[in-house]
């Protein structure tokens, strides 16, 4: 848990992060859903009983939602409709969460936009 606060601490924008190695199947990830635009699959590093990443395969200067501008409209919106098409799938009918963490203060750790789906069990509020 604070691990991912140190790497959130030290993550920097980079032209390829670790989620490019995944779209490209260089290294493998357990992957739950994909399509032409997007990709979802399971987090290494659960905080839930479920909790899968979606992500788009093109990043298009989207290493962090601070980036988005009115041309990434399309794809934000694709990217919040799989994840509720993967939480179905994924069966978390009693309800989940999706974050989206933003630079340091946010937690971010890898620089390629992602949404957190979190589920499986009571999830508490307010997050640290
Ligand atoms: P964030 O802290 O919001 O930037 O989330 C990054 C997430 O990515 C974090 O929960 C761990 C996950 N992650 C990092 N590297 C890998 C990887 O190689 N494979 C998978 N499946 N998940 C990863």
């Amino acid at each position: 848990e604070s691990d991912e606060i140190d790497k959130a601490q030290s993550a920097q924008e980079e032209p390829d992060t670790i989620f490019d190695k995944i779209i490209r199947k260089e290294i493998p990830a357990n992957i739950i859903y994909e399509d032409d635009q997007a990709l979802a699959f399971r987090d290494v590093n659960p905080v839930a009983p479920t909790h899968f990443l979606v992500i788009p395969k093109e990043r298009k200067g989207l290493t962090g939602l601070r980036r988005a501008v009115k041309s990434h409209t399309n794809i934000l919106g694709h990217l919040l409709l799989i994840a509720s098409q993967v939480a179905i799938q994924e069966k978390l009918d009693e309800g989940y969460r999706v974050i989206i963490n933003d630079g340091k203060h946010g937690g971010q750790s890898v620089y390629h936009l992602h949404l957190h789906v979190i589920g499986g069990k009571q999830l508490s509020w307010p997050p640290g």
